[in-house]
């Protein structure tokens, strides 16, 4: 087994490698040294923004989330966590992982950084109503899908549902997935997994 650390802070994005090396039965050590974590000089070497989360494995610095969870997924092919490279699994994979950050998740982060994250005088509140309405027409193609099927790729669970959850998860302690009934019943699937980290979600 390779050595892996992760440098994770519990209510954040981080919580998607966590559940990915769960899932996958990879041994980790874990640096969570709190919010005085993100942002500090001991992330340097392996984010360049000094973001959570970071990894480093076998000695090699990898940083997004999205690109961690797959890179654990890849280190276990028997587990089935994500399909192989040239497979149609693994263009669906890459499909959602990119749809569910480029037309859902920048639009909620945009209005979290707005209202909660950024000191007051920094904040500007002119994109709000639009950011609802761009992440709710991103997240009516994920219900759509989400009722013919209980998962996102190959009707299973893989890393590419513990991604996109998280960013579902996070619309729906904006409102936003209120209209959605497959969004919400896919929550509530994906939320009785056992390594399931869902609930960290909310105070990122
Ligand atoms: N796209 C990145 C986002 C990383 C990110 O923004 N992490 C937040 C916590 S969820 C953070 O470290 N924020 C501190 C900052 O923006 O300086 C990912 O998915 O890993």
């Amino acid at each position: 087994m390779l050595p892996i650390t992760l440098y994770e802070y519990r209510p954040s994005r981080s919580a998607r490698c966590r559940w990915t090396l769960l899932e996958a039965g990879l041994p980790f050590t874990s640096v969570d040294e709190g919010p005085s974590l993100v942002g500090s000089d001991r992330l340097e070497p392996f984010h360049p923004l000094k973001k959570v989360p970071a990894a480093e494995i076998d000695g090699q610095p990898l940083f997004e989330s999205a690109a961690i969870c797959t890179a654990f997924a890849d280190l276990v092919p028997d587990q089935n966590l994500v399909g192989p490279s040239g497979s149609r699994e693994r263009a669906l994979h890459d499909q959602w992982v990119s749809f569910t950050l480029s037309e859902m998740e920048c639009w909620i982060w945009n209005t979290d950084m707005n209202t909660r994250v950024l000191p007051q005088e920094k904040r500007i509140s002119a994109h709000l109503k639009q950011n609802a309405a761009l992440f709710r027409r991103g997240a009516r193609v994920m219900d759509q899908v989400l009722g013919e099927s209980d998962y996102l790729v190959g009707n299973r669970f893989s890393v590419t549902d513990i991604i996109a959850s998280f960013t579902v998860q996070w619309g729906q302690s904006q409102g936003l997935i209120d209209r959605f009934e497959n969004l919400q019943a896919y929550l509530e699937r994906l939320s009785q997994r056992e390594f399931s980290t869902l609930q960290s979600v909310g105070n990122l």
